[in-house]
Protein backbone atom coordinates (compact mmCIF):
# COMPACT_ATOMS: atom_id res chain seq x y z
CA UNK A 1 0.00 0.00 0.00
CA UNK A 2 1.06 3.59 -0.79
CA UNK A 3 2.99 4.89 2.26
CA UNK A 4 2.12 2.04 4.62
CA UNK A 5 -1.32 3.35 4.35
CA UNK A 6 -4.62 0.94 4.76
CA UNK A 7 -6.36 -0.50 1.50
CA UNK A 8 -9.47 1.52 2.04
CA UNK A 9 -8.17 5.08 2.29
CA UNK A 10 -10.13 7.16 0.44
CA UNK A 11 -7.21 8.38 -2.17
CA UNK A 12 -7.80 11.98 -3.66
CA UNK A 13 -4.37 12.04 -5.62
CA UNK A 14 -1.57 9.75 -5.92
CA UNK A 15 1.43 12.26 -6.17
CA UNK A 16 1.63 14.42 -4.52
CA UNK A 17 -0.20 11.43 -2.60
CA UNK A 18 -3.17 12.88 -0.63
CA UNK A 19 -5.77 10.36 1.06
CA UNK A 20 -8.12 10.22 3.75
CA UNK A 21 -9.95 7.11 6.00
CA UNK A 22 -13.28 6.46 5.75
CA UNK A 23 -15.72 7.72 8.45
CA UNK A 24 -15.93 4.44 10.25
CA UNK A 25 -12.50 3.56 10.16
CA UNK A 26 -11.66 7.48 12.25
CA UNK A 27 -14.95 6.16 14.29
CA UNK A 28 -12.96 3.60 15.68
CA UNK A 29 -9.99 4.86 17.91
CA UNK A 30 -9.28 8.07 20.04
CA UNK A 31 -5.82 7.85 18.46
CA UNK A 32 -5.71 7.74 14.81
CA UNK A 33 -3.26 4.56 13.88
CA UNK A 34 -0.60 5.82 11.38
CA UNK A 35 -1.94 3.66 8.71
CA UNK A 36 -5.39 5.47 8.57
CA UNK A 37 -3.92 8.97 9.77
CA UNK A 38 -5.21 11.72 6.95
CA UNK A 39 -2.10 12.94 4.28
CA UNK A 40 -1.48 16.19 2.89
CA UNK A 41 0.81 16.76 0.61
CA UNK A 42 1.43 19.61 -1.77
CA UNK A 43 4.36 18.37 -3.40
CA UNK A 44 6.44 15.28 -3.39
CA UNK A 45 7.99 13.73 -0.30
CA UNK A 46 11.49 15.07 -0.03
CA UNK A 47 14.00 11.71 -0.58
CA UNK A 48 16.72 13.23 1.91
CA UNK A 49 18.78 11.27 3.84
CA UNK A 50 17.37 11.73 7.12
CA UNK A 51 20.14 11.37 9.11
CA UNK A 52 21.62 14.61 7.36
CA UNK A 53 19.02 16.75 8.27
CA UNK A 54 19.47 20.64 9.63
CA UNK A 55 16.96 22.54 11.46
CA UNK A 56 18.11 27.00 10.81
CA UNK A 57 16.83 28.93 13.34
CA UNK A 58 17.31 32.73 12.22
CA UNK A 59 15.68 35.92 11.29
CA UNK A 60 14.92 38.23 14.64
CA UNK A 61 17.06 36.30 17.54
CA UNK A 62 20.26 37.22 19.49
CA UNK A 63 22.35 34.00 17.65
CA UNK A 64 20.94 31.93 15.11
CA UNK A 65 21.28 28.19 15.45
CA UNK A 66 21.47 25.43 13.40
CA UNK A 67 20.28 21.39 15.26
CA UNK A 68 20.14 18.27 14.48
CA UNK A 69 17.29 16.60 15.69
CA UNK A 70 19.72 14.53 18.15
CA UNK A 71 21.00 17.84 18.99
CA UNK A 72 17.82 19.22 19.91
CA UNK A 73 16.87 15.91 21.66
CA UNK A 74 19.90 15.79 23.88
CA UNK A 75 19.92 19.89 24.63
CA UNK A 76 16.22 20.01 25.28
CA UNK A 77 13.33 18.24 27.44
CA UNK A 78 11.08 16.04 25.79
CA UNK A 79 7.08 16.78 25.67
CA UNK A 80 4.23 14.94 24.18
CA UNK A 81 0.93 16.33 23.48
CA UNK A 82 -2.73 14.32 21.85
CA UNK A 83 -3.56 16.71 19.38
CA UNK A 84 -5.89 16.59 16.41
CA UNK A 85 -4.68 17.65 13.17
CA UNK A 86 -7.73 19.04 10.98
CA UNK A 87 -6.74 20.22 7.39
CA UNK A 88 -8.65 22.98 6.37
CA UNK A 89 -9.98 21.74 3.40
CA UNK A 90 -11.99 19.13 5.67
CA UNK A 91 -15.50 18.48 4.79
CA UNK A 92 -15.07 20.82 1.15
CA UNK A 93 -16.90 17.97 -0.12
CA UNK A 94 -20.13 19.73 1.62
CA UNK A 95 -19.25 23.53 0.11
CA UNK A 96 -19.23 22.03 -3.55
CA UNK A 97 -22.97 20.49 -2.63
CA UNK A 98 -23.69 24.39 -2.35
CA UNK A 99 -21.52 25.79 -5.78
CA UNK A 100 -18.34 23.66 -6.97
CA UNK A 101 -15.09 24.78 -6.43
CA UNK A 102 -12.64 24.11 -9.21
CA UNK A 103 -9.60 22.45 -9.20
CA UNK A 104 -9.75 21.25 -4.96
CA UNK A 105 -10.22 17.99 -3.46
CA UNK A 106 -13.65 16.93 -2.51
CA UNK A 107 -12.70 16.38 0.94
CA UNK A 108 -15.06 14.55 3.38
CA UNK A 109 -14.76 14.65 7.41
CA UNK A 110 -11.79 12.03 7.64
CA UNK A 111 -9.10 15.16 6.77
CA UNK A 112 -8.94 14.95 10.37
CA UNK A 113 -7.12 12.72 12.46
CA UNK A 114 -5.84 12.73 16.05
CA UNK A 115 -2.02 10.75 17.71
CA UNK A 116 -0.07 11.98 20.55
CA UNK A 117 2.96 13.59 19.34
CA UNK A 118 6.60 13.87 20.72
CA UNK A 119 9.25 16.38 20.74
CA UNK A 120 10.74 19.32 21.98
CA UNK A 121 9.02 22.52 23.04
CA UNK A 122 9.68 25.49 19.68
CA UNK A 123 9.35 27.63 23.39
CA UNK A 124 12.29 26.04 24.70
CA UNK A 125 14.41 26.15 21.50
CA UNK A 126 13.21 29.70 20.59
CA UNK A 127 14.33 31.31 24.32
CA UNK A 128 17.89 29.38 23.87
CA UNK A 129 18.33 31.49 20.82
CA UNK A 130 17.13 35.18 22.22
CA UNK A 131 13.82 36.07 20.45
CA UNK A 132 14.41 39.53 19.08
CA UNK A 133 11.77 42.20 20.83
CA UNK A 134 10.54 42.90 17.61
CA UNK A 135 9.46 39.70 16.42
CA UNK A 136 6.28 39.11 16.08
CA UNK A 137 5.19 35.91 13.84
CA UNK A 138 7.57 32.58 13.54
CA UNK A 139 7.80 31.21 10.13
CA UNK A 140 8.17 27.40 8.94
CA UNK A 141 9.45 26.06 6.22
CA UNK A 142 9.94 22.93 4.44
CA UNK A 143 12.17 21.40 1.45
CA UNK A 144 9.36 20.09 -0.50
CA UNK A 145 8.93 22.24 -3.96
CA UNK A 146 4.83 22.55 -4.61
CA UNK A 147 3.73 23.42 -8.17
CA UNK A 148 0.32 24.52 -7.02
CA UNK A 149 1.79 27.48 -5.57
CA UNK A 150 2.21 30.43 -8.09
CA UNK A 151 5.42 30.74 -8.53
CA UNK A 152 6.26 27.04 -7.82
CA UNK A 153 7.71 27.24 -4.12
CA UNK A 154 8.80 25.80 -1.08
CA UNK A 155 5.65 24.54 1.38
CA UNK A 156 5.66 27.06 4.33
CA UNK A 157 3.74 28.89 6.54
CA UNK A 158 3.72 30.90 10.01
CA UNK A 159 2.00 31.93 13.25
CA UNK A 160 1.71 34.33 15.76
CA UNK A 161 4.88 34.15 18.12
CA UNK A 162 2.73 34.09 21.36
CA UNK A 163 1.22 31.17 19.41
CA UNK A 164 4.97 29.61 19.01
CA UNK A 165 5.71 30.43 22.70
CA UNK A 166 2.72 28.12 24.27
CA UNK A 167 3.46 24.76 25.92
CA UNK A 168 1.24 22.98 23.47
CA UNK A 169 3.83 23.58 20.59
CA UNK A 170 6.12 21.12 19.23
CA UNK A 171 9.13 19.70 17.16
CA UNK A 172 8.24 16.47 16.63
CA UNK A 173 10.35 13.22 16.16
CA UNK A 174 7.05 10.87 16.96
CA UNK A 175 3.75 9.90 16.32
CA UNK A 176 2.09 7.77 18.42
CA UNK A 177 5.43 6.30 20.15
CA UNK A 178 6.93 5.55 16.54
CA UNK A 179 9.06 7.52 14.47
CA UNK A 180 7.51 10.03 12.09
CA UNK A 181 6.54 8.03 9.08
CA UNK A 182 8.52 9.55 5.84
CA UNK A 183 4.64 11.20 4.59
CA UNK A 184 4.30 12.89 7.88
CA UNK A 185 7.20 14.80 8.00
CA UNK A 186 10.22 12.66 9.03
CA UNK A 187 12.42 13.50 10.51
CA UNK A 188 10.91 16.35 12.46
CA UNK A 189 7.36 18.30 11.80
CA UNK A 190 6.42 21.45 13.97
CA UNK A 191 2.86 20.55 15.38
CA UNK A 192 0.31 23.30 16.17
CA UNK A 193 -2.15 22.28 18.28
CA UNK A 194 -5.72 24.40 17.53
CA UNK A 195 -4.68 25.52 14.27
CA UNK A 196 -5.29 24.29 10.87
CA UNK A 197 -3.16 21.31 10.11
CA UNK A 198 -1.40 23.69 6.85
CA UNK A 199 0.52 25.44 9.78
CA UNK A 200 2.02 21.99 11.18
CA UNK A 201 5.18 22.14 8.86
CA UNK A 202 6.35 18.63 7.81
CA UNK A 203 10.33 18.07 7.20
CA UNK A 204 10.68 21.70 8.92
CA UNK A 205 14.30 22.90 7.54
CA UNK A 206 14.19 26.21 8.73
CA UNK A 207 12.49 28.70 11.28
CA UNK A 208 12.60 32.67 10.73
CA UNK A 209 11.47 34.96 13.64
CA UNK A 210 9.65 38.12 11.69
CA UNK A 211 8.11 41.34 12.03
CA UNK A 212 5.59 40.08 9.30
CA UNK A 213 3.64 37.23 8.44
CA UNK A 214 5.12 34.72 6.32
CA UNK A 215 5.30 35.85 2.73
CA UNK A 216 5.19 32.08 1.46
CA UNK A 217 1.90 31.42 -0.89
CA UNK A 218 0.43 29.15 1.55
CA UNK A 219 0.06 31.25 3.76
CA UNK A 220 -0.09 34.68 2.03
CA UNK A 221 -2.31 33.43 -1.10
CA UNK A 222 -4.10 29.62 -0.47
CA UNK A 223 -5.27 29.04 3.31
CA UNK A 224 -7.13 32.18 3.27
CA UNK A 225 -10.67 33.11 3.78
CA UNK A 226 -11.23 35.46 0.49
CA UNK A 227 -14.47 37.14 0.08
CA UNK A 228 -16.42 35.94 -3.25
CA UNK A 229 -14.87 37.55 -6.55
CA UNK A 230 -11.78 38.71 -4.84
CA UNK A 231 -7.89 39.10 -5.55
CA UNK A 232 -5.62 36.50 -4.71
CA UNK A 233 -4.38 38.15 -1.13
CA UNK A 234 -7.79 39.66 0.18
CA UNK A 235 -9.39 38.20 3.00
CA UNK A 236 -7.73 37.04 5.53
CA UNK A 237 -5.12 34.03 6.75
CA UNK A 238 -6.02 31.10 8.74
CA UNK A 239 -5.22 29.96 11.55
CA UNK A 240 -7.12 28.63 14.79
CA UNK A 241 -9.63 26.42 13.66
CA UNK A 242 -13.54 26.99 14.24
CA UNK A 243 -15.65 24.06 16.39
CA UNK A 244 -16.89 21.30 14.10
CA UNK A 245 -18.29 18.22 14.43
CA UNK A 246 -19.43 14.91 11.92
CA UNK A 247 -20.94 12.14 12.16
CA UNK A 248 -18.79 9.04 11.75
CA UNK A 249 -21.11 5.86 11.89
CA UNK A 250 -23.12 5.29 10.09
CA UNK A 251 -21.72 6.22 7.18
CA UNK A 252 -23.81 8.55 4.74
CA UNK A 253 -26.31 7.02 2.18
CA UNK A 254 -26.06 3.59 4.28
CA UNK A 255 -29.19 1.68 5.22
CA UNK A 256 -29.82 1.03 8.69
CA UNK A 257 -32.57 -1.22 10.34
CA UNK A 258 -35.36 0.56 12.25
CA UNK A 259 -34.97 0.37 16.18
CA UNK A 260 -32.37 1.43 17.71
CA UNK A 261 -29.59 3.33 16.22
CA UNK A 262 -26.13 4.01 17.72
CA UNK A 263 -24.59 7.23 15.58
CA UNK A 264 -21.20 8.00 16.60
CA UNK A 265 -19.06 10.55 15.75
CA UNK A 266 -15.81 12.84 16.69
CA UNK A 267 -16.31 17.09 17.57
CA UNK A 268 -12.82 19.64 17.97
CA UNK A 269 -12.97 22.92 19.04
CA UNK A 270 -10.40 25.47 17.64
CA UNK A 271 -7.37 26.58 19.57
CA UNK A 272 -7.57 26.47 23.49
CA UNK A 273 -11.58 25.91 23.49
CA UNK A 274 -12.98 22.55 24.44
CA UNK A 275 -16.28 20.83 23.16
CA UNK A 276 -18.47 21.00 25.94
CA UNK A 277 -21.85 19.51 24.17
CA UNK A 278 -21.91 18.11 21.09
CA UNK A 279 -26.81 17.78 19.77
CA UNK A 280 -28.42 15.27 17.45
CA UNK A 281 -31.25 15.97 15.83
CA UNK A 282 -33.18 13.70 13.67
CA UNK A 283 -36.42 16.29 12.56
CA UNK A 284 -34.26 18.74 10.55
CA UNK A 285 -33.17 20.82 13.68
CA UNK A 286 -36.21 21.85 15.26
CA UNK A 287 -35.15 19.78 18.76
CA UNK A 288 -32.16 18.53 19.78
CA UNK A 289 -30.88 15.62 22.05
CA UNK A 290 -27.83 15.76 23.44
CA UNK A 291 -25.19 13.03 22.40
CA UNK A 292 -22.81 11.58 25.01
CA UNK A 293 -19.47 12.92 24.96
CA UNK A 294 -16.45 10.37 25.18
CA UNK A 295 -12.88 10.67 27.39
CA UNK A 296 -12.16 14.54 27.60
CA UNK A 297 -8.79 15.11 26.20
CA UNK A 298 -8.29 18.52 26.58
CA UNK A 299 -8.37 21.31 24.22
CA UNK A 300 -5.95 20.10 21.67
CA UNK A 301 -7.83 16.88 20.92
CA UNK A 302 -11.37 16.13 19.22
CA UNK A 303 -13.54 14.50 21.49
CA UNK A 304 -15.58 11.59 20.40
CA UNK A 305 -19.52 11.42 20.90
CA UNK A 306 -22.26 9.02 20.43
CA UNK A 307 -25.90 9.03 20.27
CA UNK A 308 -28.77 6.26 20.85
CA UNK A 309 -31.52 7.27 18.82
CA UNK A 310 -35.25 4.99 18.16
CA UNK A 311 -35.86 5.15 13.87
CA UNK A 312 -38.58 4.19 12.34
CA UNK A 313 -38.45 3.26 8.44
CA UNK A 314 -38.23 5.67 5.72
CA UNK A 315 -35.89 8.30 4.96
CA UNK A 316 -33.73 9.70 7.86
CA UNK A 317 -31.53 12.70 7.90
CA UNK A 318 -29.21 12.81 11.29
CA UNK A 319 -27.90 16.37 12.29
CA UNK A 320 -25.26 17.02 14.76
CA UNK A 321 -23.70 20.25 15.96
CA UNK A 322 -20.92 20.98 18.36
CA UNK A 323 -20.49 24.08 20.83
CA UNK A 324 -17.40 24.95 22.04
CA UNK A 325 -16.52 26.28 25.25
CA UNK A 326 -16.46 30.17 23.76
CA UNK A 327 -20.44 29.29 23.25
CA UNK A 328 -19.26 29.22 19.40
CA UNK A 329 -22.12 26.88 17.74
CA UNK A 330 -21.81 24.82 13.97
CA UNK A 331 -24.28 27.18 11.64
CA UNK A 332 -26.68 25.29 9.96
CA UNK A 333 -25.91 25.82 6.09
CA UNK A 334 -22.66 25.37 4.21
CA UNK A 335 -24.17 28.14 1.95
CA UNK A 336 -23.73 30.18 5.01
CA UNK A 337 -19.96 29.58 4.92
CA UNK A 338 -19.28 28.81 1.78
CA UNK A 339 -15.76 30.70 0.15
CA UNK A 340 -14.06 30.28 -3.06
CA UNK A 341 -11.13 28.40 -1.43
CA UNK A 342 -13.31 25.79 0.05
CA UNK A 343 -11.81 26.07 3.63
CA UNK A 344 -12.86 25.60 6.91
CA UNK A 345 -16.52 24.00 6.14
CA UNK A 346 -18.46 23.80 9.75
CA UNK A 347 -22.13 23.72 9.05
CA UNK A 348 -24.22 20.73 10.86
CA UNK A 349 -23.05 17.47 10.13
CA UNK A 350 -25.40 15.80 7.94
CA UNK A 351 -25.99 12.42 6.84
CA UNK A 352 -28.79 11.21 5.08
CA UNK A 353 -30.17 7.17 6.00
CA UNK A 354 -32.52 4.48 4.96
CA UNK A 355 -33.82 3.12 7.63
CA UNK A 356 -35.39 -0.44 6.56
N1 LIG B 1 6.26 20.50 4.17
C1 LIG B 1 4.93 20.37 4.14
N2 LIG B 1 4.25 20.45 5.31
C2 LIG B 1 2.90 20.33 5.31
C3 LIG B 1 2.17 20.15 4.12
C4 LIG B 1 2.90 20.06 2.91
O1 LIG B 1 2.35 19.88 1.81
N3 LIG B 1 4.29 20.18 2.96
N4 LIG B 1 0.79 20.08 4.16
C5 LIG B 1 0.18 20.74 5.32
C6 LIG B 1 -1.25 20.54 5.43
S1 LIG B 1 -2.24 21.49 4.45
C7 LIG B 1 -1.78 19.71 6.39
S2 LIG B 1 -3.44 19.63 6.59
C8 LIG B 1 -0.92 18.87 7.24
C9 LIG B 1 -1.27 17.42 7.09
O2 LIG B 1 -0.44 16.64 7.89
P1 LIG B 1 -0.37 15.07 7.62
O3 LIG B 1 -0.13 14.85 6.16
O4 LIG B 1 0.71 14.56 8.50
O5 LIG B 1 -1.73 14.53 8.03
O6 LIG B 1 0.46 19.01 6.91
C10 LIG B 1 0.84 20.33 6.62
N5 LIG B 1 2.27 20.39 6.51
MO1 LIG C 1 -4.36 21.23 5.08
Amino acid sequence: MAWGKRGDMIVHSSDPYNAEPPRRVLAGAELTPADAFYVRNHGPVPRGDPSAHRLHLDGLVAGPRVWTVDGLRSRFGEHQVLATLQCAGNRRAGLNEVREIPGQAAWGPGATSTARWTGVRLADVLAEAGVHDSAAHVAFEAPDVSDAADPPQRFGGSIPLRKAVAAEVLLAWAMNGERLPAVHGAPLRVVVPGYIGARSVKWLERVTLRRTPSANWFQDVAYRIQPDGAGPRAGFALGPISVNSDVLDPDDGARVPPGRLRVRGYALAGDDREVPRVDVSTDGGHSWVQAELGARHGPWSWRMWRADLEVGPGPLTVLARAWDSAAGVQPESPAQVWNPGGYANNAWARVRLRVG
